[in-house]
């Protein structure tokens, strides 16, 4: 054996258990009691819950974005992702007009490949369809192991948006190869239209970067998204829900029987759209914004009964100066907030609090995003799975700072929040990457998650 880590309670979806893991080969080879510990390293959790790493299946790294570039590189963002309990990070890679998506994959896989500190996946985002040129290569995409394509229904004027057109050829194709399509649902001609009228009225804080963007902007996508899933009968993943009612659209049409996904963020979980009236609420600007408290009320009522599937971070951090262009005028904020290395801890947190059970938390962060995106290695402690393992000590207070993360960033919108219990260590097969408080990893260590299709 390579490693043992005895003593913890292991914590699965569907149940918390007192047994030791041993690891060999990067690999979980056994669980239960009584392993021969001769050349093993071993590692004592008692008092400790033992979890399967998380998945944080929406991030943003070195992304070309707002004018410049996010500020956490694959190094920097996956370092981080590494001490906070994150042992797989999915990028969306942006496919651009006349590029391929296999070209656009490997692009950004040879920036990740030296840098990975944890493993790492990409969706696709698909921007233009090249002719249908983009459509014929969704099989050979699956292949390698790209099994999620990403549709902007906004980011009209940044070239980003497809059309209703276009969305339903990428839900028919994603369903015929086994691939899943990922929508980002805010209207851009209602958001383009309130930026107008603001700007004319002299209205250029932060908070109306939330005006321009309210609920019902976002809602109208989720039901115009939802609505072409199910007449396509194609599966669907709605990323980032933030109001009520979509949320309320996609949890009907789920609970009619089809195959619809929904992803959630830490930080509509923990902020409203007051943030936004702040000194530093330029700090918070993120697309789509935080919201009323309706619908995080909403929110927090489908994490606890089931109905959100996912929780990730959409993780795009710029730098203070960065958004500090946005100071005058809130369209010149680049969008996007740190949360990589916060996921775990504060959906942990909420489970030491009661507020969910450790298994929703894991089932959310881990189990779930495995299962959706064909991680098959991932996502579990179980016998042949990775060895992507965290320990966490339900007893360590913590408190949020830019000076205890490890990102590249200069500020983060979670400065001062308190967290009980904290990650002590995280595995990636079998590798140990972080230890109380410290990132002691490899640059390189991480390696591309080959997903398989749903067929
Ligand atoms: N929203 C953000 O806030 N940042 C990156 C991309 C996005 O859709
Ligand atoms: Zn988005
Ligand atoms: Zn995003």
């Amino acid at each position: 054996m390579d490693l043992i880590i005895k003593n913890g309670t292991i914590v699965t979806p569907v149940e918390s258990y007192k047994a030791d893991i041993a690891v060999k080969n990067g690999k979980i080879v056994a669980i239960g009691t009584g392993f021969s510990e001769e050349g093993a390293k071993v590692v004592d959790a008692a008092g400790k819950l033992v979890l399967p790493g998380a998945i944080d299946a929406h991030t943003h790294l070195a992304m070309p974005f707002g004018g410049t570039v996010s500020a956490d590189s694959y190094l920097a963002g996956t370092r981080a992702a590494a001490c906070g309990g994150v042992t797989t990070v999915f990028d969306y890679p942006m496919q651009r007009k006349g590029k391929g998506i296999i070209e656009t994959i490997e692009g950004r896989k040879e920036m990740c490949d030296p840098e990975a500190c944890v493993d790492y996946a990409f969706h696709c985002c698909i921007t233009d369809l090249n002719d249908g040129a983009i459509l014929d290569e969704f099989e050979a995409a699956v292949n390698y192991g790209i099994t999620s394509f990403k549709c902007f229904l906004v980011y009209k004027k940044e070239g980003m948006m497809v059309d209703d057109g276009t969305l339903v050829k990428i839900l028919l194709k994603a369903k015929e190869t086994g691939a899943m399509t990922n929508i980002h649902a805010e209207n851009p001609d209602v958001i383009d239209l309130n930026i107008e009228q603001f700007l004319k009225e002299g209205k250029t804080s932060a908070w109306y970067h939330y005006l321009s963007r309210p609920e019902f902007v976002e809602a109208e996508a989720d039901k115009r998204a939802i609505h072409w899933a199910k007449s396509m009968e194609a599966p669907l993943y709605i990323v980032h829900m933030a109001d009520k009612e979509g949320l309320e659209a996609a949890i009907t049409a789920k609970n009619d029987g089809h195959e619809i996904y929904i992803e959630t963020c830490p930080q509509y979980l923990e902020f409203t759209c007051e943030v936004y009236k702040r000194e530093d609420g330029r700090n918070f600007v993120c697309s789509p914004p935080m919201k009323g408290q309706e619908s995080q009320d909403a929110l927090w009522k489908a994490i606890e009964s089931g109905a959100i599937d996912t929780v990730a971070t959409d993780h795009c951090p710029f730098q203070s100066y960065e958004k500090d262009w946005g100071k005058d005028d809130f369209t010149k904020i680049p969008n996007g907030c740190a949360g990589i290395e916060n996921l775990y801890p504060y959906m942990l947190s909420a489970a030491n609090d009661g507020k969910i059970s450790f298994n929703r938390a894991v089932e959310l962060c881990a189990f779930n995003p495995a299962k959706i995106f064909g991680c098959e290695d991932k996502g579990s402690l179980a016998v042949g799975k990775d060895a992507d393992i965290v320990i966490y000590d339900p007893n360590k207070e913590f408190t949020i700072s830019v000076e205890n993360m490890h990102s590249d960033y200069d500020h983060t919108i979670w400065e001062g929040k308190k967290l009980h219990g904290y990650p002590v260590k995280t595995f990636v097969r079998g590798n140990l990457v972080y230890e109380d408080g410290n990132f002691v990893g490899k640059p390189g260590i991480g390696q591309f998650v080959k997903r398989v299709g749903r067929k």
